[in-house]
């Protein structure tokens, strides 16, 4: 892998508690709050929504991970205290705004875990389409112990990927996964060594930004919508999307490549 990565400049090198550098299509971004195990202060979530919406028009996927022993330690706990219940729901729909620009912005990302990935921080990774686990890497959802819910899009999100059941048993019993226990229950799709998640992430980086845009386009907003569709209405919309898709330039070229032999064949390796 060729990847080199500078600095990401303009508005993303103003951004303080990130650490953003790109190397062509890829832009990596770093949590930097390593003091604080990476918590989420109302600064920071500011800052990553920042970030995706002024990604560099070259981006073709984002990475994200965390400085220091931890992905993310979750809400910054510091930041609760007196909120009022309109001032709550205010914080909430700001994490919601952040988050769904993860989901459905314009690139697909993949969160690079290592350590805790606990409360928000687990909110935050189930917003990225791909999940490379270090073996470290350990989850919970602490707030039924802190006295509060999810409230960064969890209760939609981390469902959809371990089970209500599954998180029930989080939420209500302070249950904490170990990296093996939470790919099992589908938390994350590739478990790696200590270490060896960001060259995993990048490898997994450069496959997604050679697809087509289209492509990955229609599985980032088009794939979780049908997921959510009644089947006869999901196959209807899936119909119009492979249509679309089918009728770029880009997928002309790519069947042509194929059928000429030009193009590479699937392989198991
Ligand atoms: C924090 C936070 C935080 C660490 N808010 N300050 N999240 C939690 O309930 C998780 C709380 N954190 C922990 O359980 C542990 O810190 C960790 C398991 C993540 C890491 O342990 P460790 O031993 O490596 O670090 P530490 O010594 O506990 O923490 C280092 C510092 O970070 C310390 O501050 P210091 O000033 O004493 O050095 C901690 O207080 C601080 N710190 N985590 C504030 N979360 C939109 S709703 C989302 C709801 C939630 O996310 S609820 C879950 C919140």
């Amino acid at each position: 892998m060729n990847l080199q990565f500078h600095s990401a400049g303009g508005l993303l090198a103003d951004l303080s508690l990130l650490h953003i550098e790109r190397a062509g299509p890829v832009v990596h971004l770093r949590l930097m709050r390593p003091a604080k195990r990476n918590a989420l202060n109302d600064e920071l979530i500011a800052q990553l929504h920042t970030a995706f919406l002024h990604l560099p028009d070259s981006t073709r996927v984002a990475v994200i991970s965390g400085d220091g022993e931890h992905f993310c330690a979750g809400l910054d706990l510091s930041d609760l205290s007196e909120r009022s219940v309109a001032e709550g729901i205010a914080h909430s729909r700001r994490w919601h705004a952040v988050f769904d620009q993860i989901q459905f912005g314009r690139v697909p990302v993949i969160a690079v875990l290592h350590g805790a990935v606990v409360g928000g921080g687990l909110e935050l990774a189930s917003a990225a389409h791909l999940r490379v686990a270090e073996c470290s890497t350990f989850y919970a959802l602490p707030e039924g112990q802190r006295g509060i819910f999810v409230g960064g899009g969890g209760s939609a999100r981390i469902p959809r990927l371990m089970g209500v059941a599954r998180m029930t048993d989080l939420m209500l019993t302070g249950r904490v996964l170990d990296a093996e226990e939470a790919q099992a229950a589908g938390l994350s799709h590739y478990l790696v060594g200590e270490g060896e998640g960001l060259a995993r992430a990048f490898a997994l980086a450069e496959k997604v930004a050679s697809n087509a845009p289209l492509s990955n386009y229609a599985v980032m907003q088009a794939l979780p919508r049908i997921a959510e569709l009644p089947q006869a209405e999901g196959l209807f919309v899936e119909a119009l999307m492979s249509a679309i898709a089918q009728g770029d330039e880009a997928a002309k070229e790519r069947v042509r490549a194929f059928l000429d032999k030009r193009a590479a064949k699937v392989s198991k390796l």
